[in-house]
């Protein structure tokens, strides 16, 4: 109550209503204050309960495919052609993968995006310990360009757009890609299609970077420098606000963060000696769109005019397609929950509609399990068909941008685009988005919004049905894919090794070392050289090795929020009880319950942990938040130096079967039997008895609340330990 009357003070003062819809709207109300119905959004933009003439007064209509392209940059949008159906998929090896992809591309998909192995992202072969449970767990194992090869085996790559999302090991994935195309028989002039290559946003977020920033913006410039000359139809780089927006932030931020790391890329290119109208035209961009309808559509408007205005101002381009921001969106993966989960395709299908009426230019739609697991062959045909039946049952894409001169929407757009651009000029002032992610700026105000969401919703200040209202008493497990990562991983080795016989090792150790040298020097291109060594047969982990030896390995240095958690926690009571129970705990052990919260493997999405830990954190719980990619031995090494109560595992890529045993038997042989391991995150009912049997002590399932959570890890630590 004390957050929404904050927020609802603030806009009180803001807002003055037409006199007459005043008097009409206090009969209905028997006399409230129609300000009641002001809704503040979480960017802080005052939704009024009606939109007017008046509220327009003054300003010009727009037109689709004119400058500044708010309505869409065609004029005809999807009455001209319909957006790109492209369902993100992978997993296993490349054989199951391709055979998944010409099913659905036969089932009325239109694109392809590939989903790559975490261990792949990262620069490993599959071979490495270092990814024992990650190979082919959430998206496909690549090595070498034979699984690249066999990835595409019978798509024709001159006809067929292909997306990668690719960022750490973007160089050989995208030099296998070239390569297999060649050997399939299609010159790379002749390639349309997207590589993510969007690093900047790693270092934000999503943290599969592999090289530290500095030398990762030089591979992104030598690609891009490549790309423009070689392949005029590929998109050089899918500039990323989705996972920014499943990381926490709100609409403005996202937007405000993606455009900015959008002209950091334009001053990166510039700097190399390119210009303008040599990258822009072939930037893309790619949105998350989530459950608040309105101010989706309405950021996807603002997000086309914003790009116009600024490469215009700042950059003058001659092209007109350097001005038009084409994007992708997906739907939230973080709206779906675990709990009934039917209701996902419902979220699922809002969302799609959302972003059609924002005129993305391509789709993913989420399966309704993925917040269980990987998408199984029905939950995808789901998913696939939502777009299908949108595109071609409701008519919903006969008219360009129909949002276009609605009172509100118009309004929502004008706010937004004011909004993001505070933030941007935030950034400029720091000198760019390079320079303002070294002050860790960015990754802060997403995980404090990220915190403030939790206690909203913990506080039941935001509804998510099935979470936390209208819960069911009994729920039944759905059916989840299964893979079996030892076999994946088996086949991976045998191809490495097949693979490495059959190569002219002289030739491959040559392409390796000039790869080093260009590193050093600065001399050369590092996509050019990557694709010779690609045909070479050299592997993913080779490639990334012999810039590693340049470049290093780049780590990242973390810190718990604190205090936002707390802050928007509306039932104090209930907080405080649970806090005075740490206080409690403390007086009588001489010190806080401490936690180690990790990630294991290469996994890096860390929005779930972050989020635990602030809130432990502001219960009182000692948190401290191990590195990200640790191996089992040495998250156990690490909870047994700190001397902690429990260690927290989050996984989300599906490894938990393969490296939570692993932890355990860590733990076990160096005599820490009574550390209490908990794990949460995207693990399917299904999984839980074996985690218990092999000795996790608690599962969470996505939409614990943290209370809760916290509640019940405290007294494990105090069954355990007899206190
Ligand atoms: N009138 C005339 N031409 C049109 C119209 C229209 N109404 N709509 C589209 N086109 C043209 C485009 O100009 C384009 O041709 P071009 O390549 O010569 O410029 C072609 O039709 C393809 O349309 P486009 O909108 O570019 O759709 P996609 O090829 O699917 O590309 C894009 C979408 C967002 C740019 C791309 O980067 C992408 O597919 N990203 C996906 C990223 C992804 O999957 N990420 C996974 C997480």
């Amino acid at each position: 109550k004390s957050c929404t009357s904050r927020f609802i003070g603030r806009a009180l003062s803001q807002i003055k209503y037409n006199s007459q819809w005043e008097k009409l709207a206090k009969k209905e109300l028997r006399g409230k204050d129609p300000k009641s119905l002001l809704y503040v959004s979480p960017e802080n933009i005052t939704v009024k309960p009606v939109y007017l003439e008046e509220d327009r007064k003054g300003k010009k209509g727009e037109m689709p495919g004119v400058f500044p392209l708010s309505r869409g940059h065609y004029a005809t949008m999807y009455t001209g052609r319909k957006h790109t159906i492209r369902q993100y998929a992978g997993f296993s090896t490349a054989k199951e993968s391709n055979e998944f992809y010409k099913k659905n591309l036969k089932a009325g998909q239109t694109g392809l995006s590939v989903a790559f192995s975490l261990s792949t992202h990262r620069g490993y072969d599959s071979d490495n310990p270092r990814v024992s449970g990650d190979v082919g767990m959430a998206g496909v194992a690549i090595d070498t360009v034979e699984d690249m090869k066999v990835l595409f085996s019978g798509i024709p790559l001159d006809k067929m757009s292909v997306s990668m999302t690719m960022n750490g090991a973007v160089l050989p994935c995208l030099a296998f890609y070239i390569v297999a195309a060649q050997e399939q028989g299609v010159p790379q002039e002749k390639l349309s299609g997207t590589i993510q290559n969007d690093i900047l946003k790693e270092f934000m977020v999503r943290n599969t970077f592999i090289y530290p920033p500095e030398p990762s913006m030089h591979i992104i410039s030598d690609i891009m420098a490549y790309l423009s000359k070689k392949l005029p139809r590929y998109n050089s780089i899918s500039i990323s606000g989705y996972h920014i927006q499943e990381a926490g932030a709100d609409k403005a931020t996202e937007l405000a963060f993606t455009l900015a790391d959008g002209l950091e890329y334009v001053d990166t290119a510039i700097k190399a000696g390119l210009t303008v109208d040599d990258v822009a035209p072939r930037f893309s961009f790619f949105f998350g769109i989530g459950m608040n309808f309105y101010m989706e559509i309405a950021k996807l408007r603002a997000a086309r005019r914003l790009w116009a205005k600024l490469l215009q101002e700042r950059y003058q381009p001659k092209k007109a397609k350097s001005l038009m921001l084409r994007t992708h969106c997906q739907t939230s993966g973080w709206s779906l929950t675990e709990q009934d989960p039917y209701n996902n395709i419902i979220r699922t299908t809002i969302e799609a509609m959302a972003a059609m009426f924002g005129q993305t230019q391509s789709l993913h739609t989420n399966s309704f399990d993925e917040a269980v697991g990987l998408p199984t062959e029905f939950s995808a045909r789901l998913a696939r068909n939502t777009q299908v039946v949108l595109q071609e049952e409701t008519e919903i894409t006969r008219v360009a941008d129909p949002w276009g001169g609605s009172y509100m929407m118009e309004a929502l757009t004008d706010e937004l685009e004011k909004k993001a651009l505070t933030i941007i000029k935030e950034i400029d002032d720091l000198g760019g988005m390079t320079k303002a992610i070294a002050t860790g700026m960015p990754k802060l105000r997403i995980e404090e919004a990220a915190a403030r969401k939790q206690a909203r919703i913990d506080s039941g200040l935001d509804t998510i049905v099935g979470v936390n209202k209208y819960q069911l008493e009994d729920e039944e497990p759905i059916d989840v894919r299964v893979i079996d990562n030892t076999q994946v991983r088996l086949e991976q080795i045998a191809s490495i090794k097949k693979v490495k016989q059959e190569r002219n090792n002289k030739k491959a150790m040559e392409c390796l070392e000039a790869l080093t040298e260009c590193a050093k020097t600065g001399k050369g291109n590092l996509l050019d050289l990557s694709i010779n060594a690609a045909r070479a047969r050299c592997t993913v982990g080779e490639i990334s090795d012999s810039l590693e030896k340049v470049y290093g390995r780049y780590q990242l240095m973390d810190s718990v929020v604190q205090g936002a958690y707390k802050g928007s926690f509306i039932n104090k009571n209930e907080f405080e009880n649970l806090s005075d129970q740490v206080e409690d705990f403390k007086k009588k052990v001489g010190r806080r319950p401490r936690i180690l919260a990790g990630k294991l493997g290469q996994d890096g999405h860390d929005r779930g942990i972050k989020v635990i830990a602030s809130g432990f954190s502001d219960l009182g719980f000692d948190v401290d938040v191990g590195p990200l990619f640790q191996t089992p031995k040495e998250l156990a090494k690490d909870a047994i130096t700190s001397d902690v109560d429990v260690v927290g595992v989050s996984s989300l890529a599906a490894g938990h079967k393969t490296l939570l045993p692993d932890l355990i038997s860590e733990l076990k042989k160096n005599g820490a039997k009574d550390i209490v391991v908990i794990c949460g995150g995207v693990i399917p009912p299904q999984d839980y008895d074996y985690l218990y049997e092999k000795g996790v002590h608690l599962v969470f399932g996505p939409g614990t609340k943290i209370l809760d959570c916290a509640q019940q890890t405290l007294d494990k630590i105090k069954e355990i330990k007899k206190i």
